[in-house]
Order: structure tokens, then C-alpha cells, then sequence
């Protein structure tokens, strides 16, 4: 049975959002944080870090789990991972038996290092030495991208979400294939070129700008809770201008990024004042060699946490039908922008 309601109305009514960078939808039921929960729950993140560890293996002069020491590195540190994925001289062989199909994949792993400090993560650092964190990923991207088609830079921050050390850092994987996300987004971009001539994420930046989910924009940046967000404060990070690759981002767009990523992690912090777990990570257009006005560069947020110590599972009807959420992205918004401008006065 169906009624038509206004949309305003529909948005505090259990409703779907579709995701028009993947091509998924998604279930919005708000109100459904009062639900007793009596679940496992995650310990707090204290921090209180030292600024060097001699236990830790990316602190610098330490030995690694390889038997491998660390240069007494003083800005940004990367290395081949010790136990990488992907290797770069997989022999290239696929299968095909009927339904059964696989393919060799080539690539390769490495673990880069965000500064030298073992407490000093992104949300403590200054714009400046922020900036130093985006021209790694950038440089990186750069290089691995001469010999891989898909860089994917990325962060587990937290041992919710499965970082191994709180020393900041994060890693780059590069493969020869498109992975599954890069795949969907690839294609809703194309199409939306194809079909209006713009670039998907361009436009969405434009219709979100001050609105209700605007965490904050400057001259080159937009950070919004997307309005399909899944996990309860995602957020999404986009250039304002056609730029498709970490690589070509220019100084000026490179200096206000570091601002609006030590606010943002500055913000999340601030939320449950404990340090934020997140995984985050870089989309950018496949090195391929082919000019992308399509492919808009962008970074997403994913943090798992819903309360301070209650995470969101994505389990049951999330794994089975689809992603589902019980705060909207406008509520989470509004906390969120909150947060931010508490933590940055
Ligand atoms: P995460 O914290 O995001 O799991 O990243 C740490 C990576 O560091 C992990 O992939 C690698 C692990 O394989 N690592 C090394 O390469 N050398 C070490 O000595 C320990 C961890
Ligand atoms: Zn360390």
C-alpha cells in the first residue's frame, strides 16, 4: 500500500536513500537509538600515548617484525609491508571452469608512516605537518601509480577498526585489477558524464553546499555527511574544482586540505572525547594513462561507532538485504558540526 507524503515528511518515516556514487540503496530508520542494548561493547579508546615507544616497530631506529630496522626517520616513512597482500611479480594466470573463475592479481603493499611521533595522530597535528601526510599520499600515489592502475590509500585508525599499533599511520595497496568499489564508482561516474555532461561528485557538492549536512567548506573543499551515509557519522571529503587524482592537487588545494582534515579529526575526537576510530582512505581515477574529467578525486570516513562505546555492527539485514541506519545523516550532521567548532575555537 502506498501514500504519498511530502518529502520532508518522509525523511522522519523509516525510508530508503540510494547512493548514486555506488548505484546502492540504503534503509533509514531513525529512532531506533532508545533500543536497550545489552551487547558486547567496545572498550574507549584512551590514548595518552607516549611520544616513542620501544616496543612499537614503526617508531623510528625500532625493529620491525622482520628483523628489518626503521631509519631514524623525521618527517613521513614508508615501506614495502612485511607481510604484503599483493606481490608485484604474481605470475598473470586466470581460470574459467563453467561458474568457476579467478584471476592472478599483481600489486603491491606498503605501510606508510605519518610522522615520527607514535602520539602525534592526524587530529593532533598542525595544518603544517598535516600537510606533510597529504604530499605522501600524493607522492606515493604518484609513483605507485606509474607501474599499478588502482592506488588505494587508506587508514584503520583504532583497534575497532582493526589497526594493529596507534603509532598514525596508514597504508597503500596498488593492483593491476579494479577493485569491487572502485568498479561501481567508475561506472556511475561514466554514466553521469555520459549523460549530463557534468561530473557526478561536482554536482553533489554544488546541491549540498550549506545545507544541512555541510560540515564545512572553503574556497577548494566541501566535507559533508553524505545524505546516503550508512555507517551513523560518515563523512565524505570532495574537491570543489574537476581534479581527479591525489597527484594533482596543487599547493593551495593541498594546504587547505590539511585544515579541513585536522578539523574534521579534531571534531570526531570531540564527539565521544576519546580518540575516534575510523577507517578512511582515498578514491581516486585509475592510473591508466586515459584523461578522467568524470572521476572526481574524493576521501570517505567510515567510523563504526554509534555511541561512545556501542559500534555498529553491519550484520544481519545489513549483510543480507541492505546497509541500514538508525540516526540520519542530518542529525549526525548536526552533532558533528557541533563537535567541530567545540574542537576548533
Ligand atoms: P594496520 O594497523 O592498518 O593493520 O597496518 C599495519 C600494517 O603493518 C599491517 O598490514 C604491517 C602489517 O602487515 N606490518 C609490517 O609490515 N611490519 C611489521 O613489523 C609489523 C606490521
Ligand atoms: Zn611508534
Amino acid at each position: 500500500m502506498k501514500r504519498d507524503v511530502a518529502a520532508a515528511a518522509l525523511l522522519s518515516l523509516p525510508h530508503r536513500r540510494y547512493n548514486p556514487l555506488t548505484g546502492e540503496w540504503l534503509l533509514v530508520s531513525a529512532e531506533r537509538t532508545s533500543r536497550p542494548w545489552l551487547g558486547s561493547e567496545e572498550a574507549p579508546n584512551v590514548g595518552g600515548e607516549p611520544a616513542y615507544d620501544p616496543t612499537c616497530y614503526l617508531c623510528p631506529g625500532n625493529v620491525r617484525a622482520n628483523g628489518e630496522r626503521n631509519p631514524v626517520y623525521e618527517s613521513t616513512f614508508f615501506f614495502t609491508n612485511d607481510f604484503a597482500a599483493l606481490q608485484p611479480d604474481s605470475p598473470v594466470a586466470s581460470l574459467e571452469e563453467g561458474l568457476l573463475r579467478a584471476e592472478s592479481e599483481q600489486g603491491t603493499c606498503q605501510v606508510i608512516c605519518f610522522s615520527p611521533r607514535h602520539d602525534l595522530t592526524i587530529s593532533r597535528m598542525t595544518a603544517a605537518q598535516a600537510r606533510t601526510v597529504v604530499d605522501l599520499w600524493a607522492e606515493r600515489s604518484e609513483t605507485l601509480g606509474k607501474t599499478f592502475e588502482w592506488v588505494q590509500v587508506f587508514e584503520n585508525r583504532g583497534s575497532a577498526m582493526g589497526a594493529s599499533n596507534p603509532h598514525p599511520h596508514g597504508q597503500i595497496w596498488a593492483g593491476s585489477a579494479l577493485p569491487r568499489e572502485a568498479e561501481k564508482e567508475d561506472r556511475s561516474q561514466k554514466a553521469h558524464w555520459a549523460a549530463t555532461g557534468h561530473s557526478l561528485l561536482l554536482d553533489y557538492a554544488e546541491q549540498e553546499l550549506g545545507g544541512p549536512r555541510d560540515l564545512g567548506s572553503d574556497s577548494d573543499w566541501l566535507v559533508v555527511v553524505p545524505f546516503w551515509a550508512a555507517w551513523p557519522f560518515e563523512t565524505l571529503i570532495i574537491p570543489r574544482r574537476p581534479v581527479s587524482c591525489l597527484p594533482d592537487l596543487d599547493v593551495r588545494q593541498r594546504e587547505l586540505l590539511a585544515g579541513r582534515l585536522t578539523k574534521l579529526l579534531r571534531g570526531y575526537d570531540e564527539l565521544f572525547d576519546a580518540p575516534f576510530p575510523y577507517s578512511m582512505g582515498w578514491h581516486q581515477a585509475p592510473f591508466d594513462g586515459v584523461d578522467r574529467p568524470d572521476w572526481q578525486l574524493h576521501a570517505h570516513f567510515y567510523p563504526p561507532l554509534l555511541q561512545a562505546t556501542v559500534r555498529k555492527f553491519m550484520v544481519g539485514y545489513e549483510l543480507l538485504s541492505e546497509p541500514q541506519r538508525d540516526i540520519t545523516a542530518e542529525d549526525a550532521a548536526d552533532r558533528l558540526r557541533s563537535a567541530i567548532k567545540a574542537a576548533n575555537p
